[in-house]
This record gives C-alpha cells, sequence and structure tokens, in this order.
C-alpha cells in the first residue's frame, strides 16, 4: 500500500521520543513550528479580513495546537486523504473554520488558492467546514456538541474493526455546555477508547462572553477524571509542551484521553486577547494597523470593508 507506507513514514518520523527535549535538532524543530503557527495566523488573517467575516479569535486560540498536530502527530497524507489507517482529525467547534481550511492547504489536501474565494460568492470554503466538498475535513461540523460524538463513534469503528487508527477531535469549552458532550464522554470511556484524544480549547471564553458568567465548567479536569477519562492539562500555546503531551498519548491504556489547553482566544493580537467583543467582529482601519503589525505582516487592503 503506497500511501500506507508514507504513513509508517511520517508515524516514525514525527513521535520524537523525550530524550530529544533539549537537542539542537529539538530546538530547531520547535522554531521551526514557531514559525509556522506565526505564518498560519497571518494566514487566517488574510482570510478573514479579505473575506469579510469570521471566527478570528476562536482561530487564534487553537493555531499551536492544529500546527503541532498536523506538523508532527498525525497520521495523514493529502495524496491519499481516504485511506482507511490514517489518523482521524475533527474540529468539533466548527466555527473555527478557517483555522481547518489555513492548515489544510499548508498541508495540501487544499489548493492554497482557494483560501481567497473564502467569503465570495460561490465558494466551497463556507463558515462552517463541510466533509463532502473539502479533502481533510473529517466532519461537517459548526452545530457545536455534534462534531465529539461523531468523534467517539470514529473510535469505537476503530476499535471494532481492529485498526491502529487514532482518532483527535478539539472541542471548545463553551461546546462542553451541551449535553450531547457528556453523554459521548461516558459512553467513550464505558468503551475503553484510547484511542481517542480530546484536546479541549479552554480559552474561558463562550461566544460573547465569559464562560463562568454562562456556565461554568469547574473542576474542569476533575469532572472528565469522573468521567473516565485520562486528563492532562497544558499551555495550548506552548509547542514544546503540546509535543510533549502529545507525544505521551495514550496517556493511561484503556481509557480515552483529554488534554486541556489552556489558551488565550484571540491570542497573537494585542486588543483581542481574552476580550470577548472580538468572537465575530472585524477590525477598523485603525485597529488592521495594529493587528497587523502584532502579527508581523504588511497591512492589508480590505477595500470590501472600509
Ligand atoms: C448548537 C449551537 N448553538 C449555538 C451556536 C452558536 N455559537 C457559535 S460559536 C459559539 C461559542 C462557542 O463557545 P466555545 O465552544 O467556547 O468556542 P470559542 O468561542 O471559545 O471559540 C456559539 C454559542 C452553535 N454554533 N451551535
Ligand atoms: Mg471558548
Amino acid at each position: 500500500m503506497a500511501d500506507g507506507q508514507t504513513c509508517e513514514l511520517r508515524l516514525s518520523e514525527t513521535i520524537m521520543p523525550q530524550s530529544t527535549l533539549e537537542s539542537p535538532t529539538r530546538q530547531a524543530l520547535i522554531e521551526e513550528l514557531q514559525g509556522f503557527a506565526a505564518e498560519m495566523r497571518r494566514n487566517i488573517f488574510r482570510t478573514i479580513c479579505l473575506g469579510g467575516g469570521g471566527h478570528l479569535p476562536a482561530c487564534f486560540s487553537i493555531v499551536e495546537i492544529l500546527t503541532v498536530l498536523y506538523r508532527r502527530i498525525l497520521r495523514v497524507n493529502p495524496v491519499d486523504p481516504k485511506n482507511p489507517d490514517r489518523d482521524r482529525f475533527l474540529l468539533s467547534k466548527g466555527h473555527a473554520a478557517v483555522a481547518l481550511y489555513t492548515i489544510l492547504a499548508e498541508m495540501g489536501f487544499l489548493d492554497a488558492a482557494l483560501l481567497e474565494t473564502y467569503g465570495h460568492s460561490g465558494t466551497i470554503l463556507g463558515g462552517h467546514p463541510d466533509m463532502h466538498k473539502l479533502s481533510g475535513v473529517e466532519a461537517s461540523t459548526g452545530a457545536l456538541g455534534h462534531g465529539f460524538p461523531f468523534s467517539v463513534g470514529m473510535a469505537l469503528a476503530g476499535k471494532m474493526d481492529h485498526k491502529s487508527y487514532r482518532t483527535f477531535v478539539v472541542l471548545g469549552d463553551g461546546e462542553c455546555q451541551e449535553g450531547s458532550i457528556w453523554e459521548a464522554a461516558m459512553f467513550a470511556a464505558q468503551q475503553g477508547l484510547d484511542n481517542l484524544t480530546a484536546i479541549l480549547d479552554y480559552n474561558k471564553l463562550q461566544a460573547l462572553d465569559r464562560l463562568d458568567s454562562i456556565v461554568s465548567l469547574e473542576p474542569l479536569a476533575e469532572k472528565w477524571r469522573s468521567f473516565g477519562w485520562s486528563v492532562c492539562e497544558v499551555d495550548g500555546h506552548d509547542i514544546p509542551s503540546l509535543l510533549n503531551t502529545f507525544g505521551r498519548i495514550p496517556f493511561e491504556p484503556g481509557k480515552p484521553n483529554l488534554v486541556v489547553a489552556h489558551t488565550i482566544k484571540g491570542k497573537g493580537i494585542s486588543f483581542m486577547e481574552n476580550v470577548p467583543i472580538w468572537h465575530y467582529r472585524l477590525p477598523n482601519p485603525e485597529e488592521m494597523r495594529t493587528a497587523c503589525r502584532d502579527l508581523g505582516m504588511d497591512e492589508l487592503m480590505t477595500g470590501k470593508r472600509e
């Protein structure tokens, strides 16, 4: 199986042993991934601003998570996107679709020129990702609370079929206020799905408010543990910590894995960080200048909005 071979190659190349943590190679890798993440933020910003709308801060809180997963962890191959042995990735918080589009384009699943069509009539890049139109999208998500149960089903199917693929899913913290998340969490533990890893984007904001002024999730890690999951907490923007954490999966044999990623919504643009009003809003021309400076990019000409 030609593409299976590619998958195997990626696996052995991608999961770094802990012992290499401080080696120059390791340092070079971290810098490369940090550079990749910075470029990804610029691509997201460009795509959303030129497209005329999108969930910028929701995308920015998962940039490093997607970078580490796609560049080092996932056994996926754009040349053979439906390989039955591929790892699965689902973006349960589907409103961060543009983050997924930019990384799928960077990885070769999508033509990079497609990003320029975002927000324009006839585009296949919707506000939420469509699995029927886009290579590399495993599930159409956006209705919160659905992608995660879907990922549990995929992980269960992998166990039933004696497959070695793993399933990864990113969920929002506000999304965890949905009952379907907890039903699926209970079921995953009951089934012993240690081939499933949920990454919880714990940015403490939900749409236009603070999570704990709507429905608090605390004590979050304890809750998931009590549901039978093995839990690890990490700084969701710290690439070395993310590499280490994902490299330790499965955390405990027989239990599904939860990575609580402490993140900052809007990370990378000073005036957006942790400020709820930016959930779905674009900068005015003056804010745009600050944002471009923060992201290290040339000013954008967004004729559409100014
Ligand atoms: C079932 C459902 N209800 C409401 C929404 C509207 N909505 C879109 S994003 C969002 C906030 C989700 O919060 P969180 O999961 O914390 O994501 P973040 O805003 O941090 O990216 C909501 C309520 C939705 N997409 N789906
Ligand atoms: Mg949130």
